[in-house]
Protein backbone atom coordinates (compact mmCIF):
# COMPACT_ATOMS: atom_id res chain seq x y z
CA UNK A 1 0.00 0.00 0.00
CA UNK A 2 1.59 3.43 -0.61
CA UNK A 3 0.27 6.05 1.55
CA UNK A 4 0.62 10.08 0.21
CA UNK A 5 -0.02 12.74 2.27
CA UNK A 6 -2.57 15.66 0.35
CA UNK A 7 -2.89 15.39 -2.99
CA UNK A 8 0.17 17.08 -4.01
CA UNK A 9 1.78 14.02 -2.97
CA UNK A 10 0.41 12.32 -6.07
CA UNK A 11 3.04 12.44 -8.92
CA UNK A 12 1.48 11.05 -11.64
CA UNK A 13 -2.01 10.68 -12.16
CA UNK A 14 -4.22 7.50 -12.21
CA UNK A 15 -5.38 5.25 -14.89
CA UNK A 16 -8.28 4.59 -13.17
CA UNK A 17 -9.85 3.68 -9.53
CA UNK A 18 -12.55 3.12 -7.27
CA UNK A 19 -12.37 5.52 -4.30
CA UNK A 20 -13.62 5.67 -0.99
CA UNK A 21 -13.93 8.92 1.24
CA UNK A 22 -14.65 9.54 4.80
CA UNK A 23 -12.91 10.67 8.20
CA UNK A 24 -13.08 6.30 8.82
CA UNK A 25 -12.47 7.18 12.16
CA UNK A 26 -11.86 3.92 14.67
CA UNK A 27 -12.40 2.21 10.82
CA UNK A 28 -14.94 0.14 13.05
CA UNK A 29 -17.19 -2.52 10.97
CA UNK A 30 -19.07 -0.16 9.03
CA UNK A 31 -16.22 1.53 7.67
CA UNK A 32 -14.66 -1.82 6.56
CA UNK A 33 -17.52 -2.72 4.85
CA UNK A 34 -16.85 -0.10 2.81
CA UNK A 35 -13.45 0.09 2.40
CA UNK A 36 -13.92 -3.92 1.52
CA UNK A 37 -16.26 -3.21 -1.03
CA UNK A 38 -13.91 -0.33 -2.63
CA UNK A 39 -11.05 -3.22 -2.91
CA UNK A 40 -13.64 -5.86 -4.02
CA UNK A 41 -15.04 -3.07 -6.88
CA UNK A 42 -11.54 -1.84 -7.84
CA UNK A 43 -10.15 -5.55 -8.70
CA UNK A 44 -13.18 -6.67 -10.34
CA UNK A 45 -12.29 -3.13 -12.61
CA UNK A 46 -8.68 -3.88 -12.93
CA UNK A 47 -8.36 -0.56 -10.84
CA UNK A 48 -6.65 0.67 -8.05
CA UNK A 49 -8.57 1.16 -4.66
CA UNK A 50 -7.86 4.29 -3.08
CA UNK A 51 -9.04 5.44 0.46
CA UNK A 52 -9.01 9.33 1.27
CA UNK A 53 -8.85 10.23 4.60
CA UNK A 54 -8.22 13.02 6.98
CA UNK A 55 -5.44 13.68 9.54
CA UNK A 56 -7.98 14.47 12.17
CA UNK A 57 -11.56 14.97 12.91
CA UNK A 58 -13.01 17.35 10.74
CA UNK A 59 -15.96 18.72 13.39
CA UNK A 60 -12.49 19.37 15.33
CA UNK A 61 -11.90 22.00 12.94
CA UNK A 62 -15.59 23.25 11.96
CA UNK A 63 -17.18 23.67 14.75
CA UNK A 64 -14.88 25.58 16.90
CA UNK A 65 -17.72 25.85 19.84
CA UNK A 66 -18.30 21.80 20.72
CA UNK A 67 -16.31 20.29 22.50
CA UNK A 68 -13.47 18.36 21.15
CA UNK A 69 -13.84 15.19 19.71
CA UNK A 70 -11.07 12.69 20.37
CA UNK A 71 -9.65 10.69 17.59
CA UNK A 72 -10.17 6.65 17.82
CA UNK A 73 -7.21 6.62 15.48
CA UNK A 74 -4.04 8.30 14.61
CA UNK A 75 -2.96 8.18 11.15
CA UNK A 76 -0.77 5.49 11.77
CA UNK A 77 -3.39 3.14 13.21
CA UNK A 78 -5.51 3.95 9.68
CA UNK A 79 -2.10 3.27 7.91
CA UNK A 80 -2.11 0.09 9.74
CA UNK A 81 -5.60 -1.18 9.02
CA UNK A 82 -6.08 -0.21 5.41
CA UNK A 83 -2.98 -1.97 4.90
CA UNK A 84 -4.82 -5.15 6.78
CA UNK A 85 -7.79 -4.26 4.21
CA UNK A 86 -6.06 -4.63 0.89
CA UNK A 87 -5.97 -1.15 0.46
CA UNK A 88 -3.67 -0.05 -2.46
CA UNK A 89 -3.63 3.50 -1.88
CA UNK A 90 -4.00 5.71 1.29
CA UNK A 91 -4.40 9.69 0.88
CA UNK A 92 -4.23 11.58 4.51
CA UNK A 93 -5.43 14.81 3.70
CA UNK A 94 -4.94 17.75 5.91
CA UNK A 95 -8.09 19.36 6.79
CA UNK A 96 -7.04 22.67 5.85
CA UNK A 97 -9.10 25.35 5.36
CA UNK A 98 -8.18 25.18 1.51
CA UNK A 99 -9.41 21.71 1.42
CA UNK A 100 -11.98 22.56 4.12
CA UNK A 101 -13.81 25.34 2.27
CA UNK A 102 -13.91 23.72 -1.25
CA UNK A 103 -16.98 24.10 -3.05
CA UNK A 104 -18.27 19.87 -3.42
CA UNK A 105 -18.40 20.32 -7.36
CA UNK A 106 -14.66 21.57 -7.80
CA UNK A 107 -13.30 18.71 -5.00
CA UNK A 108 -15.03 15.74 -7.55
CA UNK A 109 -13.83 17.79 -10.73
CA UNK A 110 -10.39 18.13 -9.58
CA UNK A 111 -9.46 15.87 -7.76
CA UNK A 112 -11.60 12.83 -8.09
CA UNK A 113 -12.16 12.88 -11.67
CA UNK A 114 -9.14 15.02 -12.85
CA UNK A 115 -6.34 13.03 -10.54
CA UNK A 116 -7.65 9.93 -9.24
CA UNK A 117 -9.99 9.14 -12.64
CA UNK A 118 -12.54 7.63 -10.47
CA UNK A 119 -14.86 5.51 -11.93
CA UNK A 120 -16.74 4.55 -8.92
CA UNK A 121 -16.97 6.63 -5.57
CA UNK A 122 -17.84 4.80 -2.51
CA UNK A 123 -18.99 6.66 0.65
CA UNK A 124 -21.53 5.82 3.93
CA UNK A 125 -24.98 6.72 3.40
CA UNK A 126 -24.20 9.53 6.30
CA UNK A 127 -21.25 11.15 3.78
CA UNK A 128 -21.47 15.06 3.42
CA UNK A 129 -18.70 16.94 1.85
CA UNK A 130 -17.02 20.16 0.61
CA UNK A 131 -17.77 24.00 1.79
CA UNK A 132 -20.07 24.24 4.83
CA UNK A 133 -21.06 20.32 4.10
CA UNK A 134 -22.82 21.14 1.62
CA UNK A 135 -22.21 17.86 -0.64
CA UNK A 136 -24.39 14.70 -0.03
CA UNK A 137 -25.15 11.37 -1.64
CA UNK A 138 -27.41 12.60 -4.07
CA UNK A 139 -25.43 15.75 -4.89
CA UNK A 140 -22.97 13.72 -5.65
CA UNK A 141 -24.25 11.10 -7.68
CA UNK A 142 -25.67 13.80 -10.11
CA UNK A 143 -21.97 15.18 -10.28
CA UNK A 144 -21.85 11.55 -11.34
CA UNK A 145 -23.87 11.48 -14.06
CA UNK A 146 -22.12 14.62 -15.33
CA UNK A 147 -18.53 13.58 -15.04
CA UNK A 148 -19.18 9.71 -15.42
CA UNK A 149 -18.31 7.95 -12.42
CA UNK A 150 -20.71 5.36 -10.11
CA UNK A 151 -21.63 6.28 -6.92
CA UNK A 152 -22.45 3.33 -4.10
CA UNK A 153 -23.67 4.79 -0.79
CA UNK A 154 -22.99 1.95 1.56
CA UNK A 155 -25.95 2.03 4.47
CA UNK A 156 -24.36 1.78 7.57
CA UNK A 157 -24.48 -1.48 9.95
CA UNK A 158 -26.55 -2.24 13.17
CA UNK A 159 -25.09 -4.43 16.12
CA UNK A 160 -27.25 -4.97 18.85
CA UNK A 161 -30.40 -3.10 16.95
CA UNK A 162 -28.19 -0.01 16.73
CA UNK A 163 -26.07 1.53 14.32
CA UNK A 164 -22.50 1.57 14.94
CA UNK A 165 -20.70 4.73 14.88
CA UNK A 166 -17.58 6.49 15.68
CA UNK A 167 -19.54 8.03 18.07
CA UNK A 168 -21.07 5.29 19.92
CA UNK A 169 -17.38 3.31 19.95
CA UNK A 170 -16.10 6.71 21.81
CA UNK A 171 -18.93 6.67 24.42
CA UNK A 172 -18.18 3.38 25.10
CA UNK A 173 -13.93 4.03 24.99
CA UNK A 174 -14.43 7.10 27.41
CA UNK A 175 -16.76 4.97 29.90
CA UNK A 176 -14.12 2.08 29.61
CA UNK A 177 -16.33 -0.44 27.98
CA UNK A 178 -13.43 -1.53 25.69
CA UNK A 179 -14.80 -5.04 25.68
CA UNK A 180 -18.25 -3.77 24.04
CA UNK A 181 -16.12 -1.43 21.77
CA UNK A 182 -13.90 -4.26 20.36
CA UNK A 183 -17.49 -5.78 19.47
CA UNK A 184 -17.68 -2.77 16.90
CA UNK A 185 -14.64 -2.00 16.01
CA UNK A 186 -13.76 -5.22 15.36
CA UNK A 187 -10.67 -5.84 17.41
CA UNK A 188 -9.94 -4.54 20.79
CA UNK A 189 -9.49 -0.84 20.66
CA UNK A 190 -5.57 0.43 20.90
CA UNK A 191 -2.76 3.55 21.28
CA UNK A 192 -0.35 3.47 20.75
CA UNK A 193 2.96 5.79 22.08
CA UNK A 194 6.60 6.16 22.88
CA UNK A 195 7.98 4.75 26.37
CA UNK A 196 9.25 7.27 28.33
CA UNK A 197 10.57 7.78 31.77
CA UNK A 198 8.39 8.13 34.67
CA UNK A 199 8.99 8.55 38.54
CA UNK A 200 11.14 5.42 38.45
CA UNK A 201 8.85 4.34 41.56
CA UNK A 202 7.31 1.22 39.92
CA UNK A 203 10.60 -0.69 39.17
CA UNK A 204 11.53 -0.35 43.20
CA UNK A 205 8.18 -2.00 43.41
CA UNK A 206 9.51 -5.20 41.37
CA UNK A 207 6.93 -4.46 38.48
CA UNK A 208 8.51 -1.91 35.98
CA UNK A 209 5.71 0.02 34.17
CA UNK A 210 6.83 1.89 30.96
CA UNK A 211 5.09 5.51 30.58
CA UNK A 212 3.31 5.92 27.31
CA UNK A 213 3.66 9.39 25.34
CA UNK A 214 0.42 9.43 23.49
CA UNK A 215 -0.88 11.81 21.05
CA UNK A 216 -2.70 14.62 21.53
CA UNK A 217 -6.17 13.77 20.99
CA UNK A 218 -6.23 10.37 21.19
CA UNK A 219 -9.24 8.85 22.65
CA UNK A 220 -8.28 7.28 26.61
CA UNK A 221 -10.33 4.87 28.19
CA UNK A 222 -11.85 5.84 31.33
CA UNK A 223 -9.26 6.00 34.24
CA UNK A 224 -8.76 2.45 35.53
CA UNK A 225 -6.80 -1.12 35.39
CA UNK A 226 -6.79 -2.95 32.07
CA UNK A 227 -5.74 -5.96 30.54
CA UNK A 228 -3.70 -5.41 27.54
CA UNK A 229 -1.77 -6.66 25.08
CA UNK A 230 0.99 -4.70 24.32
CA UNK A 231 2.96 -4.70 20.90
CA UNK A 232 6.50 -3.74 21.00
CA UNK A 233 8.92 -4.27 17.41
CA UNK A 234 5.96 -6.22 15.76
CA UNK A 235 6.10 -8.78 19.12
CA UNK A 236 3.10 -9.33 21.52
CA UNK A 237 2.79 -9.51 25.18
CA UNK A 238 0.56 -9.86 27.80
CA UNK A 239 0.35 -6.37 30.23
CA UNK A 240 -1.58 -4.64 32.90
CA UNK A 241 -2.24 -1.01 32.34
CA UNK A 242 -3.34 2.09 34.62
CA UNK A 243 -4.60 4.78 32.95
CA UNK A 244 -5.26 7.86 35.59
CA UNK A 245 -3.57 9.67 37.98
CA UNK A 246 -2.26 7.96 40.17
CA UNK A 247 -3.88 8.93 43.78
CA UNK A 248 -2.37 6.86 46.02
CA UNK A 249 0.86 9.55 45.43
CA UNK A 250 -1.09 13.00 44.74
CA UNK A 251 -0.64 14.66 47.97
CA UNK A 252 -2.40 17.66 49.19
CA UNK A 253 0.53 19.61 47.56
CA UNK A 254 0.52 18.19 44.06
CA UNK A 255 -3.35 18.08 43.43
CA UNK A 256 -4.71 17.07 39.95
CA UNK A 257 -5.49 20.45 38.17
CA UNK A 258 -8.60 20.09 36.34
CA UNK A 259 -8.54 19.25 32.75
CA UNK A 260 -5.36 17.27 33.70
CA UNK A 261 -4.65 14.37 31.28
CA UNK A 262 -4.43 11.34 32.70
CA UNK A 263 -0.92 9.10 32.39
CA UNK A 264 -1.14 5.92 30.63
CA UNK A 265 1.38 3.32 32.20
CA UNK A 266 2.22 -0.26 31.02
CA UNK A 267 3.46 -3.36 33.40
CA UNK A 268 4.65 -5.92 29.85
CA UNK A 269 4.84 -9.21 31.37
CA UNK A 270 8.01 -11.26 30.26
CA UNK A 271 9.61 -8.25 29.35
CA UNK A 272 13.28 -7.72 30.03
CA UNK A 273 14.89 -5.56 27.65
CA UNK A 274 15.55 -1.72 27.73
CA UNK A 275 12.14 -0.49 27.08
CA UNK A 276 12.67 3.49 26.66
CA UNK A 277 12.42 5.70 23.71
CA UNK A 278 10.80 2.14 22.07
CA UNK A 279 6.80 2.40 20.08
CA UNK A 280 4.75 0.64 22.22
CA UNK A 281 1.11 -0.45 21.12
CA UNK A 282 -1.81 -0.88 23.77
CA UNK A 283 -4.67 -3.09 22.49
CA UNK A 284 -7.38 -2.94 25.87
CA UNK A 285 -9.14 -6.16 26.30
CA UNK A 286 -10.60 -5.92 29.38
CA UNK A 287 -11.11 -3.39 32.55
CA UNK A 288 -9.93 -4.88 35.63
CA UNK A 289 -11.27 -1.75 38.27
CA UNK A 290 -11.16 1.61 39.10
CA UNK A 291 -7.95 3.13 39.67
CA UNK A 292 -7.49 3.30 43.87
CA UNK A 293 -6.30 5.30 46.57
CA UNK A 294 -3.97 3.16 48.97
CA UNK A 295 -3.36 3.73 52.02
CA UNK A 296 0.19 2.94 51.35
CA UNK A 297 2.72 2.85 47.95
CA UNK A 298 3.41 -1.18 49.79
CA UNK A 299 -0.46 -2.08 49.58
CA UNK A 300 -1.18 -0.15 46.14
CA UNK A 301 2.21 -2.42 45.57
CA UNK A 302 0.23 -6.00 46.78
CA UNK A 303 -2.95 -5.04 44.81
CA UNK A 304 -0.35 -4.65 40.99
CA UNK A 305 0.79 -8.37 41.98
CA UNK A 306 -2.49 -9.71 41.94
CA UNK A 307 -3.88 -7.76 38.84
CA UNK A 308 -1.13 -8.79 37.14
CA UNK A 309 -0.95 -12.31 38.40
CA UNK A 310 -4.84 -12.54 37.46
CA UNK A 311 -3.83 -11.99 33.57
CA UNK A 312 -1.15 -14.02 33.53
CA UNK A 313 -4.07 -16.67 34.46
CA UNK A 314 -6.30 -15.79 31.78
CA UNK A 315 -2.92 -16.53 29.99
CA UNK A 316 -2.60 -15.50 26.14
CA UNK A 317 -5.64 -12.91 26.19
CA UNK A 318 -5.66 -13.85 22.85
CA UNK A 319 -8.04 -16.93 23.45
CA UNK A 320 -10.79 -14.33 24.48
CA UNK A 321 -10.89 -13.35 20.79
CA UNK A 322 -10.79 -16.64 19.01
CA UNK A 323 -13.70 -17.51 21.47
CA UNK A 324 -15.52 -15.57 19.94
CA UNK A 325 -15.52 -17.03 16.52
CA UNK A 326 -14.96 -14.11 14.74
CA UNK A 327 -12.29 -13.50 12.84
CA UNK A 328 -10.71 -10.24 13.61
CA UNK A 329 -9.46 -7.20 10.77
CA UNK A 330 -7.17 -6.45 13.65
CA UNK A 331 -5.59 -9.65 14.49
CA UNK A 332 -2.31 -8.20 13.19
CA UNK A 333 -2.67 -5.05 15.65
CA UNK A 334 -3.18 -7.00 18.89
N1 LIG B 1 -1.77 3.96 41.19
C1 LIG B 1 -2.72 4.27 42.12
O1 LIG B 1 -2.59 5.27 42.82
N2 LIG B 1 -3.81 3.46 42.30
C2 LIG B 1 -4.01 2.32 41.60
O2 LIG B 1 -5.03 1.65 41.81
C3 LIG B 1 -3.01 1.94 40.64
N3 LIG B 1 -3.13 0.80 39.94
C4 LIG B 1 -2.15 0.44 39.05
C5 LIG B 1 -2.25 -0.77 38.35
C6 LIG B 1 -1.26 -1.16 37.44
C7 LIG B 1 -1.40 -2.45 36.73
C8 LIG B 1 -0.17 -0.29 37.21
C9 LIG B 1 0.89 -0.67 36.22
C10 LIG B 1 -0.07 0.90 37.90
C11 LIG B 1 -1.03 1.29 38.82
N4 LIG B 1 -0.94 2.50 39.53
C12 LIG B 1 -1.90 2.83 40.45
C13 LIG B 1 0.11 3.47 39.21
C14 LIG B 1 1.26 3.39 40.16
O3 LIG B 1 1.06 4.38 41.14
C15 LIG B 1 2.51 3.71 39.37
O4 LIG B 1 2.74 2.69 38.43
C16 LIG B 1 3.72 3.84 40.24
O5 LIG B 1 3.58 4.96 41.06
C17 LIG B 1 4.98 3.97 39.39
O6 LIG B 1 4.95 5.11 38.57
MG1 LIG C 1 6.66 4.14 35.65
Amino acid sequence: MRTIYGFGGLKNKLKGSVVAIGTFDGIHRGHQVIIRKTVTEAKRRGEKAVVITFDMHPQNKLNKNQDRIYSLSAPETKKEIMKLLKVDMLVIVNFAPGFANMPPEKFVKDIICAKFKAGKIIVGEDFHFGRDRGGDVSILESLGKKHGFKVSAVAMIKSGGRKISSTRIRKLILTGKVEEAAKLLDRPYSVSGKIVKGAGRGSKMDFPTANLKIENGIALPAPGVYEVRAKIKNKSYSGAANIGYRPTFITSVKKKKPGEEPLVEVHVCDYSENIYGKTIAVSFLKRIRPEKKFLSGAKLSEQIKKDIRCIQQNNNNLLLYERTGTKYVGQGVI
